[in-house]
């Protein structure tokens, strides 16, 4: 099953800085002495307080507890910002790339440091202080980096809300953590249009209530401002640059992150100030091989965590150049993502394998119209690559010269956890290869929970003990966090997906073995779409489940049943479709709503998803035992209403 193996040229190795001797021998010191290890390690990041205690960490059902560092101190935007100003204060820190081609903008470490000390005081001027909780709601803009860092300058906790959310979501997410301020733009341009970002803050305080709002002029647009409202510029101009640090805690709340798990609503995962700014720094620059100098453009969206990490923290901490695209794939046209590449020069790309799907149909001539001879290291994210899709990004966006790292990760872990390393291993199409330093991986058999001691297996993938980068707790629910991923597998971190390894030992993610989809690299929870369609006044019932989907890996499919007496109509599939776009956002629109005036359950009332899935995958040979259906005539007929869609 290995197939083909793609070695990184000598020249690339002899200038990495993680080879493969080093990779073994620094692999075997993380794991068989940690505290040792990540001693070490911690002397990247400038502490105001050096900890002398590393590693207190307990995996126990009973007990789940994360620290490390955590008697040390020291404050992020220091770390990003004021360590680098005598060496690279006149070096670019931040590319800006707007949704228009014509426009982009280099902000150098002096300037981000200026920024951000004056947004920190206007926070302050807003009565923003440590531990608050700020939501931002931004377009990829400057403004939303500095609004991170400005947060963590006075030891204010960021909730980023993704701008394609609906209000209905942001509200959640605000009431979530009880937010003291929003940060938001008029509008947000994308893809040549605009989403009207304020006009939905709005819309979310009428469930929310009113909480102050930022408001950054990113189009100028005529808003309406309310009391509760301030415009960004004209408080900036009058703050001071200058804003002393807050020294915190390693253990301090640093941002929390809504994301989608299996059941019930999105939980609020928590990461703390020191471990994980020291994970996002090393992973970025071991698994990228980043070099001074080097421009490092990461195309995810600060709304999610590969955005956090590796567009704003991982590389600022490194004193990189990243660069942050406000658009989209596609737009002037399908070379975009090239274009900005041969302008700015970029050496590491990374992005997510949906985006490749979607670029590669539009044929190769949209890549070599353009040079991109500056690449050196390509990377993904997000979901499996399938092997056509890796093959296209070594063959003809790398050209057969850029490794490629294919990181698997979650918001949880707050950095890689598995993937190659591009100047050390033989990368496989599709496989992530190998543990990063200081993870354990291990596969466990699903029902018995052991671990598997073969070389060659599958089952569920789980880690056995704790790296720093961790998230540490759910927001205000330490119970859901470890009944989540602490009680299905005593003893274990449980991420969720299953896995195969090799007879060489490497992981290849097989997908996720609960009730979460991916689509478009966007993790979503089947209970939120579910939950969203049944709040509709003639659903009485909805399962939903992920269907292959050649573009997005999966797509969103949904078994409906009206309430008694409504009618079956390609109508109400419009509107309902329309619907759960408003309750969660554009995401997590349905691809394909199939009526089912009966559901497959079992005696006690659970759906069987099983059967589900299956069907929509339009695999009917292998239904499995339905036998403890309660009404096993259900599933014909749903597989009759399949075929003649
Ligand atoms: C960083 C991020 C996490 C889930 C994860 C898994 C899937 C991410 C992957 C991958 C296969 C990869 N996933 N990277 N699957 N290969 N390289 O995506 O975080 O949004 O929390 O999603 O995404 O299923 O469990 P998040």
């Amino acid at each position: 099953m290995s197939g083909n193996t793609y070695p990184p040229s000598a020249e690339f190795k002899k200038n990495a800085h993680v080879d493969q001797a080093k990779y073994d021998a620094m692999y075997a010191a993380s794991v068989n002495d940690p505290e040792a290890f990540w001693k070490e390690q911690m002397t990247r990041l400038e502490w105001s307080k050096t900890p002398t205690k590393i590693k207190n960490t307990s995996f126990d059902y009973h007990n789940v507890s994360i620290k490390w560092f955590e008697d040390g101190e020291l404050n992020v935007s220091v770390n990003c910002i004021d360590r680098h100003l005598a060496t690279r204060g006149d070096q670019t820190a931040i590319i800006w790339e707007s949704d228009d081609p014509n426009v982009d903008q280099h902000i150098t470490y002096n300037e981000l440091s200026e920024k951000v000390n004056k947004f920190a005081n206007v926070l302050k001027g807003l009565g923003v202080g440590k531990g608050d909780r700020v939501v931002l709601y931004l377009p990829m803009i400057p403004e939303a980096a500095y609004a991170m860092l400005a947060c963590t300058r006075i030891g204010a906790i960021h909730s980023i809300v993704f701008a394609g959310f609906s209000p209905e979501a942001l509200a959640a997410r605000v009431s979530g953590c009880d937010a003291k301020l929003i940060i938001t733009a008029d509008e947000a341009p994308r893809g040549g249009r605009n989403t009207p970002l304020k006009k939905n803050v709005d819309k979310a305080r009428e469930h929310c209530g009113d909480v102050a709002c930022l408001v950054v002029e990113r189009t100028g647009a005529d808003v309406g401002m309310s009391k509760h409202d301030h415009g960004y510029t004209a408080l900036l101009n009058e703050a001071s640059s200058e804003c002393a640090p807050e020294p915190m805690n390693a253990e301090d709340e640093l941002f929390i992150l809504y994301t989608s798990g299996s059941t019930g609503a999105p939980k609020g995962v928590v990461h703390t100030t020191g471990g994980y700014l020291l994970y996002a720094a090393l992973t970025h620059e071991v698994t990228f091989d980043y070099h001074d100098g080097d421009i490092y453009w990461c195309t995810a969206d600060v709304g999610w965590v590969t955005g956090h990490s590796y567009i704003v923290y991982g590389p600022l901490a490194n004193g990189a150049t990243t660069l942050m695209f406000e658009g989209v794939p596609t737009y002037p046209d399908a070379g975009r993502f090239w274009a900005v590449c041969e302008k700015h020069k970029v050496n590491q790309f990374y992005t997510a394998p949906t985006a490749l799907r979607a670029l590669m149909g539009q044929g190769n001539s949209w890549v070599e119209k353009y040079d991109l001879s500056d690449l050196k290291v390509l990377g993904t994210v997000g979901e499996p690559i399938n092997p056509e899709a890796w093959n296209w990004y070594n063959d003809v966006v790398g050209k057969g010269n850029c490794p490629i790292v294919d990181t698997w990760w979650q918001t949880e872990t707050g950095g890689h956890m598995m993937t190659p390393l591009p100047g050390a291993h033989a990368t496989k199409p599709g496989a992530a290869m190998k543990p990063f330093f200081g993870v354990q991986p291990v596969v466990l058999d699903p029902t018995a929970g052991t671990e598997i001691a073969e070389t060659e297996c599958e089952g569920v993938l789980c880690i056995a003990d704790s790296w720093p980068g961790q998230m540490r707790t759910v927001y205000g629910d330490h119970e859901r966090f470890v009944k989540t991923y602490f009680s299905d597998y005593k003893g274990y971190y449980f991420a969720g997906d299953g896995c195969r390894r090799d007879a060489d030992g490497d992981y290849w993610i097989t997908g996720r073995v609960d009730d979460v989809i991916n689509v478009s690299g966007h993790r979503m929870g089947t209970a939120e779409v579910e939950s969203a369609l049944v709040a509709h006044a003639k659903v009485a019932e909805a399962a939903v489940v992920g269907y292959p989907h050649d573009i997005k890996g999966q797509g969103i499919y949904c078994y409906v049943t009206l309430m008694e007496g409504e009618e079956y109509t390609d109508e109400l599939k419009t509107e309902l479709r329309n619907w759960v776009r408003q309750e969660i956002g554009p995401i997590a629109s349905p691809d394909l709503i199939q009526w089912a005036p009966g559901l497959p359950k079992t005696r006690s009332g659970k759906i069987m998803r099983r059967i589900l899935r299956k069907i929509a995958e339009n695999d009917y040979g292998a239904l499995g035992d339905t036998s403890t259906l309660a009404d096993p005539s259900v599933v014909d007929e749903l597989i009759d209403n399949r075929m003649n869609k």
